[in-house]
């Protein structure tokens, strides 16, 4: 019985040890981040007007199920119109989250191209291991 009773307590011991070591980790994380950010921000100014051609693409059909193109148009006007992450898929197969920089949403206006070869103009930049544009103008291309 007392055996069991030094048990528990190495345990919430460790327990413990662990989890303070987790806080301290995810402060230690928040401070990198914070350096990440204002390095962003150095980027971020140097970011200039960019235009990409691509299809648009819901993203949650395209990066689980490579679905993409036009058998997929009516399944990407749903997802984009539904509010799922929408982005363009450029030639080189590089996608692209699209947002824009002004708080409205990329889908209202990118459901209109929603599986259609665009040009869209705005400011590209790659953060978190992601490639972005934040969407600026978006233009139809004429399909060859
Ligand atoms: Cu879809």
């Amino acid at each position: 019985m007392r055996k069991i009773r030094i048990a528990t307590f190495v345990l919430a011991a460790i327990l413990a040890t662990s989890a303070m070591t987790q806080a301290q980790d995810m402060k230690d994380m928040k401070g990198m981040k914070g350096m990440g950010d204002m390095h962003g921000m150095s980027m971020t100014s140097k970011a200039k007007m960019t235009t990409i051609q691509g299809e648009v693409v819901d993203l949650a059909c395209y990066l689980t199920k490579g679905e993409h193109g036009k058998s997929h148009e009516e399944c990407a006007k749903m997802c984009i119109n539904s509010g799922l992450p929408v982005g363009i898929l450029s030639k080189d197969g590089r996608v692209y989250l699209a947002i824009t920089a002004n708080h409205k949403s990329a889908n209202s206006l990118l459901v209109p191209y929603a599986a259609k070869e665009v040009k869209v103009t705005g400011t590209v930049d790659k953060r978190g291991g992601m490639d972005i544009v934040a969407v600026d103008r978006v233009e139809p291309l004429a399909s060859k």
